[in-house]
């Protein structure tokens, strides 16, 4: 039995660490939903099944599967990859599981934040979501983590660190008032600084065009190393992208870390634009309650959404035209890992990528 801690992180001397340093490991969710997954969510399986086995490669891989997908998913996954029973609503580890804090002594705690589907009732994905807000706190249960029980609605995938005490959200998400519509920025602010142990938090303003979270900031930016971010870049003028990408460098380059530093900021090229086929639309079991998804909708293609797993870079393959810039890229920015693609395609049609999907526990030293 896992403990319910009464205090806060940072109070307790625990800072979130940044996705490059040492992981435990990587845990998933199978995707089984048929309104939101095409062809009863086969396609995606065999994606999800190719992430987990590259960043099984790099370290262990626990994957959460329904009773009822339980054997079908133990089949399609690497005999490598542990395959747990876990009730989901669906998908997006990232945003469902916890996010974790570490101290000095190297002890790993859980911090469990409400989920809301992104938005709840007002402009949220689907309902219920029940099973979702008790996915961290089952990874926890397994991984004999204690957990904090955040009083705020959070999304993994809202928040990067630097673990240096600087954090990067975005505007869009953070302050929707479909997620806590009860705090000012300064409030928000105040709650990372307790939660993820950060001093500084970075504000840009809108995330990538369309994506249905509402502006995660894993679809636009990312840290590399402390002092340097990455981010989702055109070149092209009548691309809606356009202008929130200029905003994003122009608010990054006059940034300073909790350190003080200026940041380097990197561009990744764009694929696409990317659009939803008729076919695949016309695979969707469309319901009530769940996002639409219309044929020729706008896809929230990025490669910036890749995983930093121990030594190596997973990354969404999207675009055959700009897949091997942006592997070069990655392989510039990340020189100690090796760089590894997997066809992304099926998990941007749920709406999210690589590392929508997926959420590291830091290795501990324990
Ligand atoms: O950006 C993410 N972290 C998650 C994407 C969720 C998409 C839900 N359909």
């Amino acid at each position: 039995m896992t403990r319910l801690l009464t205090g806060a992180p940072a109070t307790d001397g625990f800072r979130m660490p940044a996705e490059y340093e040492p992981h435990a490991g990587c845990w998933m969710l199978w995707p089984e939903r048929a309104d939101n997954w095409r062809e009863a969510a086969r396609p995606a399986q065999l994606a999800f099944a190719r992430v987990a086995a590259a960043i099984a490669q790099f370290e262990p891989v626990t994957v959460g599967v329904s009773t009822a997908h339980y054997s079908s998913a133990r089949a399609l996954l690497p005999g490598g990859v542990r395959v747990v029973e876990m009730a989901h609503d669906d998908a997006w580890m990232r945003d469902v599981g916890p996010t974790c804090v570490i101290d000095s002594a190297g002890v790993v705690r859980g911090v469990d934040w409400r989920f809301n589907a992104w938005g709840g009732l007002d402009g949220g994905l689907y309902f219920p979501w029940d099973q979702d807000d008790l996915v961290a706190s089952k990874v926890l249960e397994i991984e004999r983590l204690d957990r904090y029980r955040a009083p705020l609605v959070m999304e993994g995938g809202a928040l990067h660190v630097d673990g240096q005490g600087t954090a990067l959200v975005t505007e869009q998400c953070l302050l929707n008032p479909n997620r806590n519509p009860h705090l000012a920025r300064a409030d928000i602010e105040d709650a990372l600084r307790v939660y993820l142990g950060v001093r500084t938090v970075i504000w840009l303003g809108l995330g990538l065009y369309n994506d249905e979270t509402g502006g995660h900031i894993d679809d636009l930016a990312c840290f590399v190393r402390p002092g340097e971010v990455c981010l989702t870049w055109t070149t092209n003028r009548r691309d809606p992208q356009y202008a929130s990408s200029q905003d994003a460098w122009e608010r990054l380059n006059d940034a300073r870390d909790a350190r003080g530093r200026r940041l380097r900021v990197a561009r990744l090229p764009s694929p696409g634009p990317m659009h939803l086929s008729r076919r695949e639309a016309a695979g969707i079991v469309p319901r009530p309650g769940t996002k639409a998804r219309p044929p020729g909708e706008r896809l929230a293609a990025t490669y910036v959404n890749f995983y930093i797993a121990n030594g190596g870079i997973v990354m969404p393959l999207l675009d055959p035209r700009t897949d091997r810039l942006a592997a070069q890229r990655l392989k510039l920015l990340f020189p100690g890992r090796r760089v590894v693609g997997v066809p992304g395609r099926e998990i941007l049609l749920g709406g999210g990528n690589i590392h929508c999907i997926t959420q590291q526990i830091p290795r501990g030293l324990r």
